[in-house]
């Protein structure tokens, strides 16, 4: 009788794997580790345009006086809370998202400053990373925040929103998990993606994130092999780039290079970003970028390098093999405020 043995002899090892995997999963990131990550990832990070000065050859080099930021996973942080969120519970549904954010004396706060030109930035994926959206919604006298929704695809979906309180005058992000009922295929990302289309735009990306170092992505935007020159400015740069660590969507600040734009220039189809990544791992980034008027989103994921010591940023972009024909199709994966409804077959 071998067979029974061998289908236990499989349980056993099914049970010792589901052990580690629920071992690995309560894992959590070191507040160390957080914690510096937040003094690099402050506002002053945007200073050290010309890479890393500082000669940081190890993880959390903390830069002295810059602003303390969290990660983005906590409703709350310095005394801000986000409250009162509702959205549509299920897929097609049309209603509104709406938050609140409260302030230390438990009232909504209503002065905020201009970060990237609003006052507060809602971004919106869900946990397996489709479906990025970065919106602005309206703030009313009492409060509270809202702006017309429908999600186009089931799931638990993670929303943050990212402002600067004029109290403060730092940068914070609060998040929540808000679930969506409907049917969900999950859309994991397997593999690095350097490259995504979107209505007809390709938009490449080059340069690698190290692990613990800021280092310098250039995105390049064509058409039809063309190069494209006529990026306009958008939340006061040529492009706005999210990116979030797999996993647990952490929250990342990437700062643009290079002069603000003004208004009426244009520039491309190169533009260029500075990015830590806190930990090694795989990232997923969200490219919002404005041509003739309207907003495009291109998705992209990538793997911090393994070699240590190879970019700091200012070595010439290392161009990583683009996969082929990447399955990013922004068109199942993401979606912008003014885009009409593509077809979503998430
Ligand atoms: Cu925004």
């Amino acid at each position: 009788m071998r067979a029974p043995a061998r289908l236990g002899l499989y349980g056993l090892t099914l049970v010792t794997v589901f052990a580690v995997a629920f071992a690995t999963a309560g894992a959590v990131v070191p507040d160390g580790v957080v914690e510096s990550w937040s003094e690099q990832t402050g506002d002053h990070a945007g200073d050290h345009a010309g890479g890393s000065d500082a000669g940081g050859n190890d993880m959390g080099t903390p830069h002295p006086g810059s602003a303390t930021t969290d990660t983005g996973l906590s409703l709350a942080a310095d005394g801000y809370r986000l409250t009162g969120v509702t959205a549509p519970s299920t897929v097609g549904e049309e209603q509104e998202l709406a938050l609140t954010i409260e302030g230390p004396d438990s009232q909504p706060v209503s002065d905020f400053d201009l970060s990237h030109e609003k006052e507060l930035h809602l971004i919106v994926v869900r946990t397996d990373g489709a479906g990025f959206r970065h919106v602005h919604p309206q703030r009313d006298a009492q409060g509270q925040w809202s702006i017309p929704w429908q999600w186009p695809q089931a799931g638990s979906h993670r929303v943050y929103a990212e402002f600067v309180p004029t109290a403060t005058g730092e940068d914070i992000t609060l998040s929540t998990v808000v679930q969506v009922g409907g049917d969900f295929s999950p859309q994991q990302a397997d593999e690095p993606a350097r490259t995504a289309r979107t209505d007809g735009y390709e938009v490449e990306i080059e340069g690698d994130l190290a692990a613990g170092e800021s280092s310098t992505l250039t995105v390049r935007v064509t058409r039809d092999g063309e190069p494209v020159t006529t990026l306009e400015p958008y939340l006061g740069a040529y492009g706005h780039l999210v990116a979030l660590r797999e996993g647990d969507l952490a929250y990342l600040h990437v700062h643009p290079r290079g002069e603000e734009p003004q208004p009426g220039q244009t520039s491309g189809p190169e533009v260029a970003f500075e990015v830590s990544a806190p930990t090694p791992g795989r990232y997923l980034l969200y490219l919002d970028f404005q041509v003739a008027g309207e907003v495009r989103t291109a998705p992209f994921v990538l793997d911090t390098m393994t070699n240590h010591n190879a970019g700091s940023g200012d070595e010439g972009p290392t161009t990583g093999e683009a996969p082929t024909a990447t399955d990013t199709d922004p068109e199942d994966g993401t979606r912008h405020e003014d885009g009409d409804d593509h077809d979503h077959d998430g």
